[in-house]
């Protein structure tokens, strides 16, 4: 087949997942064309059947504002008129199906039929999406996508009654190459980050408001009381310097490791004891995922698609948001239980190579390629 595929490049979730899928789509020998206004983040070696298209913008004087739609649009028709694609599969609802849906309309006039295939990752369905302007043509450019696919039941329920869309919506959960993230110790990290071995409280994100990070700061404080332990923090975003200042406030920065964006997140995650995401909304949670294939138990938030993955007192443990006292007595739970913990540990590298690992979750979006392209 050949596929173009549009997604936000930078470091969130949506645009790793469309990354990891058209690379491993290459690698089964179809073509696929990332059209983005960046290179992805995770294409930066060259992968055979790989190309990446990027939209230019116009910066005639007039326009203030960029026209990304617009530009988006334009590529993608570009883009597959003369690659001859056959599927647009677009990560994340805006503005990229909206640009979808216009590319594929005016190819239409043309006589060329593209299939747009549409994937909800989470706030283009539950806040920006929502924000009142925009809703109308978010539940248009859903119900005009000859297929839509969520990455949680979590995320299509609500899709569903949000939007009052009759569609059907397919399932595909997010995946995980576990070869790539997989157990293995960084010793040199590790003394560094814990010279006197203490326990290694993890979490990753984008520093955005949903994600709670400070939880993980009061969570950690309140570890401390019990156990010798840090906190590292790996990411960037608005509330970080909110986070640092809280840590100071708190008396315990010297305990709180801001590591900022890294690569190489594998060895890192396999360094901690525990990773926590206590965020207030969470259509799936990837970087859990990348925790647990990493062989590390979470401690999450009860929110959202959370549950689909971590799986309460078997691989971690699932509280309430913003109650940290039982997120901090659940990590001391397990970090004072040694045959527990190993349990826990051992659960979650399982959980993600049964039932998340690449090889299981691609043939799912191939099937619904094949579904779509048939229809
Ligand atoms: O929706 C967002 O805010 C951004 C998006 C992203 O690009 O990281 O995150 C969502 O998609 C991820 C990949 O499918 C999911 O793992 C995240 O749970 C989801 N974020 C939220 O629902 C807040």
């Amino acid at each position: 087949m050949k596929i173009g595929i549009t997604c936000y490049p930078t470091y969130g979730g949506s645009g790793v997942v469309a990354t990891e899928l058209g690379k491993a789509l290459a690698i089964l020998g179809h073509q696929i064309h990332f059209i983005s206004y960046a290179m992805p983040h995770r294409l930066s070696h060259f992968t055979e059947n790989v190309f990446f298209h990027e939209v230019e913008m116009s910066n005639y004087p007039l326009f203030e504002h960029s026209l990304y739609s617009l530009s988006l649009a334009s590529k993608m028709m570009e883009v597959a008129e003369y690659e001859n694609l056959d599927i647009l599969h677009v990560h994340y609802a805006i503005p990229h199906a909206v640009s979808g849906y216009l590319a594929k309309e005016v190819l239409k006039k043309n006589n060329r039929d593209l299939k747009l295939i549409t994937t909800l990752h989470g706030t283009d369905i539950t806040l920006v999406g929502l924000e009142p302007s925009f809703l109308p043509l978010v539940k248009f450019s859903i119900e005009q996508s000859d297929g839509v696919t969520a990455v949680s039941r979590y995320l299509k329920e609500k899709t569903i009654t949000n939007y009052h869309i009759e569609k059907d919506i397919e399932v595909i959960h997010n995946f995980i190459d576990t070869e790539i993230f997989k157990p293995v110790c960084n010793r040199k990290f590790k003394e560094h980050v814990a010279p006197n071995g203490e326990k290694i409280l993890m979490h990753t994100s984008n520093f955005r408001k949903v994600k709670r990070v400070q939880d993980t700061i009061h969570v950690l404080a309140k570890v401390r009381e019990e156990i010798p332990a840090k906190l590292v923090l790996i990411g960037d975003g608005p509330e970080r310097s909110d986070c640092e200042r809280l840590a100071r406030d708190l008396n315990i920065s010297q305990d709180v490791i801001f590591l900022g964006k890294q690569d190489g997140l594998g060895e890192i995650l396999s360094t901690a004891d525990i990773f926590l995401l206590p965020s207030q909304s969470e259509s799936f949670g990837l970087s859990a995922l990348e925790a647990m294939a990493c062989g590390k138990p979470v401690i999450s938030s009860s929110v959202g698609g959370i549950p689909e993955l971590v799986l309460h007192n078997e691989t971690g443990y699932i509280a309430e948001i913003g109650d940290v006292d039982r997120m901090a007595k659940y990590a001391v739970d397990l970090l004072h239980n040694e045959k527990k913990y190993l349990k826990f540990a051992e659960n979650s590298r399982i959980r993600a190579v049964d039932t998340f690992e690449t090889s299981m979750i691609v043939p799912q979006y191939i099937n619904y390629y094949e579904k779509i392209l048939n229809s």
